[in-house]
């Protein structure tokens, strides 16, 4: 996006019309609106977790909020440019189901290698705890984040080998409502 102008371009409202759910008015409204809260052109990373500590004030939501920033910041520059927030906030509230698990997918799959290990998904769910759980009651089968990753692995990681692929991830949550409901942590999170 370089420099901060005052307003998109036209090949810029285009461009971002094909990548995102929404309209010429609704991109120049979201790119005002972004400009505003982040005059540079660019979201930092202190910014984007303070986000998280006003809408979790009770819990701790650092971790959970890196994790989430990472997905964001997708071409890895340590700052979220405003295509890269739209395009995300059009997945997160706009986008299908595949389009939700994909980027579900890439939270979880933190070092980008297309599987998810457990490892990895104990961390995402351990942030997540540590973000909400003191204001949501959670299921006994889900009591700690190791519960709650050995209850997934048993249902999605089919041939049992400790990772899950994208596929596995897919259809586990598109067969199972509550998986798709345990997975897609950023209903209402981003
Ligand atoms: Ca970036």
């Amino acid at each position: 996006m370089g420099k901060a102008q005052s307003k998109l371009s036209q090949e810029e409202v285009q461009e971002l019309q094909k990548a995102t759910k929404f309209d010429r008015k609704e991109l120049q409204q979201w790119y005002k609106d972004f400009l505003r809260d982040c005059p540079s052109g660019q979201l930092k990373r202190e910014d984007f977790h303070k986000v998280y500590k006003q809408f979790f004030p009770f819990g701790d939501s650092s971790s959970f909020a890196e994790y989430v920033f990472h997905v964001f910041d997708s071409d890895r520059s340590g700052e979220i440019e405003f295509r890269e927030f739209i395009v995300a906030l059009s997945v997160t509230s706009r986008g299908s189901i595949d389009d939700k698990l994909e980027w579900a997918f890439q939270l979880y799959d933190q070092d980008d290698d297309g599987v998810i290990s457990r490892e990895e998904m104990l961390c995402v769910v351990e942030a997540l705890y540590k973000m909400v759980e003191s204001m949501v009651k959670l299921p006994e089968d889900e009591a700690t984040p190791e519960k709650r990753v050995e209850k997934i692995f048993n249902r999605m990681d089919k041939n049992q080998d400790g990772e899950i692929t994208k596929e596995e991830f897919m259809e586990g949550a598109k067969n199972d409502p509550s998986m798709y409901e345990a997975l897609c942590l950023y209903d209402g999170l981003v």
